[in-house]
């Protein structure tokens, strides 16, 4: 669904950093949540592997049959409907693809496929009202009430391209959810029975990638077609030992029940939990300045400083201890000068203004950097 007040609004797409404001990547509030949740992530085991440094790729593993659910966007004649599984990052981490896998009707030709749209949202109780309506058995570990804004993307605004293909023409799957999304007390349908259909990989493409920090979140994919629609196949779940530390089921919702989700195999289906066929790929960022760290010259850059294409901060490239290069700095002028040349480069790339170089070079003027040791 679309953003409300509770979105959040961390610019954080940018490949490169292009404002004129500090801190524009990571707030101090997104830091604190951040930091909070940094020892419970990194003791989390990821199913994911690092295929090249600074790389990562994640699978909840090729669909088992067990349900298809509804997955699309709102239209004249149909109702939103969305459904949404985990995963974790451990560290920043640009998004670049997904792939997901679901039914076509019988049949269907590749081009009905007309648009795919991916949000991300935090889990319950970011994002969201607190405490919920009351109109599901629970919210616990649910999606957010609403997306992340600055992580949607959608094949219609260009900021997302797709490619489909068949990978069985014809698929069988137990049991399925597409309309009986009911709220309290009448949750429960046990499903709307069995359907087959055409398998079907949609692979996309972020432009630009979606760069989140470390965190917990909810991957919502949504297809549309021009004649029928989409269903997003199940994957296992297992239990012993689970897919990652923390993997949570997927959860289901229509615009009739939003902002509040339902748990698909516990409150809908009763068949235990699923998760939902889905991989996503991309590029590391350690020091969440914006910059991969495949492509960043400066690792350990601080939070909230500004950077260039290189990751590299004011502060890096004209460090207070000596050249970044090496040695010591000659004099207090050769540092100010240094500072001051990194400071007017910043300001030709326009990430910053006149009036905060200013600041940066009186800063360092004011400083004893490189001053000799009496
Ligand atoms: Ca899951
Ligand atoms: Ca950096």
């Amino acid at each position: 669904m679309k953003a409300s007040p509770f979105s959040t609004h961390h610019q954080f797409n940018s490949r490169t950093l292009t404002s004129t404001t500090p801190g524009l990547i990571g707030t101090t509030g997104f830091n604190a949540v951040a930091l909070g949740l940094a020892s419970a992530v990194s003791a989390l085991i990821l199913l994911a592997s690092q295929t090249a440094a600074g790389s990562f790729s994640f699978s909840t593993g090729d669909p088992d049959g067990k349900i298809a659910t509804l997955s699309r966007p709102a239209s004249a004649d149909k109702l939103q409907t969305e459904t949404a599984d985990d995963f974790i990052l451990s560290q920043g981490t640009f998004i670049n693809q997904a792939t997901f896998t679901g039914l076509l009707p019988s049949g269907a030709s590749l081009d009905t496929i007309t648009d795919v749209e991916v949000e991300v949202y935090h889990v319950f109780p970011a994002d969201s009202a607190n405490p919920p309506s009351g109109n599901v058995p629970t919210r616990a570990n649910s999606p957010g009430d609403v997306e992340i804004d600055e992580a949607t993307r959608d094949g219609i605004e260009g900021t997302l391209s797709f490619s489909a293909s068949i990978l069985n023409s014809s698929f069988p799957v137990l049991n399925s959810v597409v309309t009986g999304i009911n709220r309290s007390p009448g949750q429960f349908t046990g499903g709307e029975g069995p359907v087959t259909g055409e398998e079907v990989l949609i692979a996309v493409t972020f432009d630009p990638p979606i760069f989140l920090p470390a965190d917990h979140y909810f991957f919502r994919p949504e297809v549309q077609l021009s004649s029928g629609d989409f269903l997003w196949l199940s994957a296992p779940k297992p239990t012993t030992p689970p897919l990652f530390t923390g993997d949570l089921q997927s959860w289901m919702r229509n615009d009739d029940l939003a902002p509040d989700w339902l748990r698909i195999g516990t409150d809908i289906t009763h068949q235990g939990p699923f998760n939902a066929a889905f991989s996503r790929s991309g590029e590391l960022d350690a020091d969440l300045d914006g910059v991969p760290d495949a492509a960043d010259l400066c690792p350990n850059t601080p939070e909230d400083t500004v950077v260039n294409a290189d990751g590299c901060s004011i502060d890096q490239l004209a460090p207070c201890a000596g050249p970044a290069s090496g040695g010591t700095w000659k004099n207090h002028g050769e540092y100010v000068s240094a500072v001051a040349r990194a400071a007017d480069s910043f300001v030709a790339q326009g990430l910053i203004s006149d009036a905060e170089r200013n600041v940066i070079v009186s800063s360092a003027a004011g400083s004893n950097c490189g001053a000799k040791v009496k």
